[in-house]
């Protein structure tokens, strides 16, 4: 049985990506960690870890007898562009320290990359596996630089890193913070408590999207899959749709019919999101590991709205 050690785990992906991995492999094989102590009750163990602490971090890993590590642990784009030398002082020595344990315990390893690692001059459209990246942000330059990272330690030191570019992701679980992608969660939020929401990123910005439960199987699947067969590791495109925010309201006017949304753009994260892509190609992900997203935005929509009309009362 895997005993995986998480960190990061009380944050927008760890929080349900825990819980997942105790529901597939047991509820004690699965160490959370978080730099906040948890306000509720775990279900398994859980360490208070600053993962800047790279001494700790091993002792953690190593007490608990982890033999995969998935490190979570970062800011996103929009907290990055306020705070570029935080960001570049956890995002990045946050995992050289997750990618030292790897090595020195021969963990297995996962770290998620966004499409924020892509530029402005990127191939905007379909934007291909493997293409120009000369990303804009600091949240971007922090994605190349740990892509290039984990490539390094697999080919030098052997490291089984793994990883995938993720997409905005949109849960009803946890809320996420400090993300560009963010409109496309607190729509659904706005949408039941006041019907109407107020979008800070421009009509006509199309970005890339994912439900949580179609990201969190990616990460199952990648972690499993067969390593004879990637060819790529880190990191892989990963996407379900691309939408722009009108495109969402319209889908939550089939729901709320009186939904109105207007616009009030705030430049710093416009400015990130036009330097991202429209939409991603994933075929590589689809061929080399099986790549598959279920839910569409009308599926997604559906069920946000009927399970926050429920956590909201
Ligand atoms: C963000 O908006 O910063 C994240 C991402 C796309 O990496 N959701």
């Amino acid at each position: 049985m895997k005993k995986i050690m998480v960190t990061g785990a009380l944050g927008q992906i760890g929080s349900e990506l825990t819980g997942k991995l105790r529901d597939l492999y047991g509820a004690n094989n699965v160490l959370a960690t978080d730099v906040r102590e948890p306000a509720d009750g775990q279900d398994g163990p859980f360490r208070q870890l600053d993962v800047t602490d790279g001494e700790r971090m091993q002792e953690i890993a190593r007490s608990f007898g982890a033999d995969t590590l998935i490190h979570m642990a970062a800011l996103l784009s929009a907290t990055a562009e306020q705070k570029p030398l935080l960001a570049w002082n956890l995002n990045m020595g946050g995992l050289v320290n997750a990618l030292e344990t790897a090595r020195d315990l021969g963990l297995q390893f996962f770290t998620p990359s966004s499409i924020g690692a892509f530029g402005p001059t990127t191939p905007k459209r379909d934007t291909p596996q493997d293409t120009l990246m000369r990303p804009t942000t600091m949240y971007g330059v922090n994605k190349v630089s740990g892509e290039l990272l984990c490539d390094y330690y697999y080919s030098k030191f052997g490291v089984d890193t793994r990883g995938v570019r993720f997409p905005g992701l949109i849960s009803y679980v946890t809320p996420p913070g400090g993300g560009t992608t963010d409109y496309a969660v607190d729509i659904y939020y706005k949408a039941l408590e006041e019907g109407r929401y107020t979008s800070f990123i421009a009509e006509g910005t199309y970005m890339d999207m994912m439900y949580m439960p179609d990201a969190l199987q990616a990460i199952v699947d990648l972690m499993e899959a067969d390593p004879g067969k990637l060819k790529h590791r880190n990191s892989f495109n990963v996407t379900a749709m691309s939408f722009e925010p009108s495109q969402v309201a319209e889908a939550i006017q089939k729901h709320i019919p009186g939904f109105k949304m207007d616009y009030a753009v705030d430049p710093v994260r416009q400015a990130i999101a036009d330097s991202w892509p429209d939409s991603i190609d994933a075929t590589a992900a689809k061929e080399e590991w099986g790549f598959e997203a279920k839910y569409d935005l009308d599926s997604m929509t559906a069920e946000m709205l009927e399970k926050l009309k429920v956590k909201l009362g």
